[in-house]
């Protein structure tokens, strides 16, 4: 009776992947995976539960991701240069609410970046820092709204005595100030955690600040935006070995049973694209960034962050409060082809957010099917005839993007 239905679902998931292979995709948290890594998704292991860690876990069967998630762990911290990696978190926000239920008690000030600020759902009352206190405090800010006012933060910690300060946001443009903040975190015992969730895969590749290096001793993230996928979550640190135990049951039994194995499996083979590729990858994703936000200026666009070079990471943020906000211009965008998503930019109320006055652009995704800078240079053009000339270009965008079908920075080929 319902095999109509299921031959519907995988009518909508052919026309997903066609539609997305013909867009010009610029969301910044997302990415594509490459054959090799989705060559191995659909196992038997997408079947299978591993509850624990390898060699002691709570159920029989798992040798064989044993081994696999064995050699994950050491692969990701030979890539980040820590001591210890959690790969079990399902998703970057499951990181953080592992790490934030060890740090974070009932009453606790916890400093964060704002929402219009860039700082990230889970930092947030509404989030996964809400769940353990309401005493959430944004940092402040430099007036341009993309930088925090370090010496505006050592005067409010001293008043307000933080817990925990959560560095890291999804509206990231440039570096945050973790060696200056480490020194007095660790000083007065506050517990800093980065976010690397959006930057994960341009910090493996040497490209944007190293957070643990500068002294952050807890870092999280999400595999899958500028890192090569699958979309599974990560914990890095540099703690001793007791607080990491400490940390560890935060992700198992804290915040996930299982720790879904077909994506591990994945995430272990994209694991080696990065170290093959990443610097690479990386390198060219934000030379792409920059590339786009200065054709896009040039062609006359409000590109945020003008006087700091516009970028220093993989994403772009265009005010667009003059081409009729956010919501109007991705719609249109997405009619065109191109697919991006409007966003909060600093200091706008809480209360734009279903019309935020910014657009948030993103190189990663169209730099891994191989796009430079002249393909960056031809995406700024499409900006300009669809946002200021109001012209139609949804064939135009097809047939670029035609030419850049294959997975690049993979053993694909
Ligand atoms: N909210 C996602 C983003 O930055 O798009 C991250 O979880």
């Amino acid at each position: 009776m319902y095999e109509r239905n299921v031959s519907h679902i995988e009518a909508l998931v052919q026309e997903q992947n066609e539609w997305r292979g013909r867009c010009v995709n610029l969301i910044a948290s997302e990415n594509v995976t490459s054959r090799r890594v989705r060559g191995v998704m659909g196992s038997d292991f997408a079947h299978r539960y591993a509850e624990g860690h390898p060699g002691e876990r709570y159920y029989q069967g798992t040798e064989i991701i044993d081994e696999i998630e064995g050699l994950l762990k050491q692969h990701m911290k030979g890539l980040f240069r820590c001591r210890h990696a959690d790969v079990r978190p399902i998703s970057g926000t499951i990181a953080n609410d592992a790490v934030f239920s060890r740090y974070i008690r009932p009453g606790d000030v916890v400093m964060v970046n704002s929402t219009p600020g860039g700082g990230h759902i889970s930092h947030h009352r509404v989030g996964a820092v809400g769940k353990y206190t309401k005493n959430i405090v944004n940092f402040p800010v430099t007036p341009d709204g993309y930088h925090i006012d370090v010496d505006h933060t050592m005067e409010l910690l001293k008043a307000l005595e933080p817990k925990v300060m959560i560095l890291g946001k999804s509206l990231f443009l440039f570096p945050e100030p973790v060696k200056e903040l480490a020194p007095v975190c660790k000083r007065r015992g506050i517990a800093l955690i980065y976010d690397a969730a959006h930057v994960l895969g341009l910090v493996a590749g040497h490209q944007f600040q190293d957070p643990l290096a500068e002294g952050a001793p807890l870092v999280t993230g999400s595999t899958h935006k500028t890192f090569f996928g699958s979309q599974r979550g990560v914990i890095l640190s540099n703690v001793d070995d007791d607080e990491w135990r400490k940390i560890d049951k935060g992700a198992f039994p804290g915040s996930s049973s299982n720790h879904h194995l077909e994506t591990l499996v994945a995430l272990s083979v994209s694991t080696y694209e990065m170290l093959e590729f990443g610097v690479e990858y990386a390198r060219q994703v934000v030379a792409n960034a920059k590339h786009l936000a200065r054709r896009l200026h040039d062609l006359g666009f409000k590109v945020e962050g003008a006087e700091f070079g516009f970028t220093e990471s993989h994403q772009v943020a265009v005010d667009v409060s003059d081409l009729g906000g956010g919501d109007a211009a991705a719609r249109t965008l997405k009619d065109n082809g191109i697919i991006v998503n409007m966003n909060l930019l600093p200091f706008e109320p809480l209360d734009h957010v279903t019309n935020p006055a910014g657009l948030r652009l993103g190189t990663q995704e169209m730099t891994r099917v191989g796009m430079k800078e002249p393909e960056m240079e031809a995406i700024a053009g499409f900006f300009g005839k669809v946002l200021l000339g109001k012209k139609f270009v949804g064939d135009e965008v097809k047939e670029f993007r035609s030419k850049f079908q294959d997975v690049q920075y993979s053993f694909d080929a």
